[in-house]
């Protein structure tokens, strides 16, 4: 993966049947057996904590010592490091440079990329940091001075107004932590297994406090009229991107956000403000905003009629989908962050999250769905942000085919891939969250596939 692009699209879409734990056979007296290999991975499971533990303090005395890494000086315990004023602007460790944000070189036609995906595998916790976030653009990155920006209220307002940047500071703001996520995002994976690392198929979505102030503050102080019931966020970039928002969704919890993660906003997030539609599909969440129109029913623009709508089997188009379904994944280990150390105690870590609330259980499954565990949630809850779970298990050696289950607070379940087929067929790009699979070789190779 260190080229930083995946070059080719995958013709032959991986499978496997879920009875032979992706093994060649095709027999189903083989079949038979690899299942309850299966099955006895999963036994297993149950007792792993205690008895797992064991098993790594027993990693812990390894026969190769003396390790001169622990009885010799190095270099960097002998020599001065560099001092303060080496990094006024701190970066990561240089041996991290291989987690960076990557795109797929056939997704954008020109030279010029218009997306690119978050190294999920490669992090932890629920914030996902600045310099890693996903971008998209529709049309570039506008790089603006905020001495030079405006923010535009009009429409059918009572007092059409414009606001400095200055002036928004001093609206009473709020911190809140939200994802947004791309309805692209895993939107290559409709037809079949296709993309090899969860970077490429869930990367477009990334995770954030912001701090920013409630729409309904400015859109009190313009005053909307009885007839509002429609807003159009506009951008200040070239693709002047804009899409229709309910008022309801607008004075419910929009914000107006100029900061993210405590620093301000990054160029490509839309510095120096941007709009924050928790829970909503990213297009709404224009960047760059310049103007806010108070209307009495949907514009109808391109977002959200020739892109971001969802065409079904029949081939009528689903229209106005804001909200992201509940959806998980395994981060790692992922075909990106393959697992060295054999078999043994182990940490399975993942994501899950709701644009209805907060999550509140995810389950995990490592023979592709037959059995399932409770996965231990960890880290802050908070509604329509995402939520950090793990699985901490003995991993006996055999081949396994990981999933993850998402299940929200309204008890909405993540589906699989069958059966968000049979409702929407595979004629769609946006709004897949069916159930991805793993499939980890005795080696540790791990492979995008799906289970039939
Ligand atoms: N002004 C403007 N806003 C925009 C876009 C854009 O191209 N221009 N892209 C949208 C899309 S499709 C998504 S998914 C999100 C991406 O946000 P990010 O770049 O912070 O990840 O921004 C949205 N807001
Ligand atoms: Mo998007």
């Amino acid at each position: 993966m260190d080229g930083g692009k995946v070059s080719e699209k995958t013709a032959n879409h991986k499978t496997v049947n879920r009875d032979n734990g992706g093994h060649n056979s095709q027999t189903p007296h083989s079949a038979g057996v690899s299942r309850r290999k299966l099955v006895k991975s999963a036994l297993t499971l149950g007792i792993s904590g205690a008895a797992g533990l064991t098993g790594l303090k027993a990693a812990a005395q390894p026969d190769r010592q003396p390790d001169p890494l622990i009885t010799d000086i190095q270099d960097w315990n002998r020599y001065l490091g560099d001092g303060v004023d080496a990094r006024p602007y701190g970066h990561p460790s240089p041996f991290e440079k291989n987690i960076v944000r990557r795109d797929v070189a056939w997704l954008t036609a020109d030279s010029k990329s218009s997306v690119n995906f978050t190294p999920l595998h490669a992090l932890d916790g629920i914030i996902t940091p600045n310099g890693l976030c996903f971008e998209r653009h529709h049309g570039g990155i506008a790089e603006i001075d905020p001495a030079s920006h405006r923010l535009m209220i009009n429409g059918l307002v009572d007092t059409p107004l414009v606001f400095t940047m200055e002036d928004i500071l001093r609206f009473p703001r709020e911190n809140r932590m939200y994802f947004l996520e791309c309805a692209a995002n895993t939107g290559m994976e409709w037809r079949g297994a296709q993309l090899n690392g969860c970077q490429y198929t869930h990367g477009m979505i990334h995770n954030v406090m912001y701090t920013g102030v409630p729409l309904k503050y400015l859109l009190a102080e313009a005053g909307v009229k009885t007839s509002g019931k429609w807003l159009l966020p506009e951008g200040a970039d070239p693709s002047h991107m804009t899409r229709s928002i309910p008022l309801e969704k607008g004075l419910e919890d929009c914000l107006v956000a100029f900061k993210m993660n405590g620093e301000a906003l990054r160029p490509e997030q839309g510095y120096p403000m941007r709009l924050v539609v928790p829970g909503w599909e990213g297009t709404m969440w224009v960047k760059w905003l310049r103007r806010i129109e108070v209307g009495d029913k949907p514009w109808h623009q391109r977002e959200e009629t020739s892109k971001y709508t969802d065409l079904l089997e029949d081939g009528t188009a689903r229209r106005f989908t804001w909200e992201m379904d509940v959806k998980s994944v395994i981060t790692n280990p992922s075909p990106q962050a393959p697992i060295t150390h054999g078999r043994g105690q182990m940490v399975a870590t993942g994501l899950a999250w709701s644009g209805h609330g907060k999550i509140k259980r995810v389950d995990v499954s490592v023979d592709g769905g037959r059995n399932w565990q409770h996965a231990r949630l960890d880290g802050p809850s908070y509604s329509k942000s995402v939520h950090r779970f793990y699985y901490d298990f003995a991993w006996d050696g055999h081949p396994m085919m990981l999933q993850s289950r998402a299940i929200d607070e309204f008890g909405r379940v993540q589906p699989t891939k069958d059966q968000l087929r049979a409702a929407r067929g595979v004629n769609s790009i946006y709004h897949n969250n069916s159930i991805q699979t793993w499939l980890v070789g005795k080696d540790g190779s791990i492979e995008n596939v799906e289970v039939s």
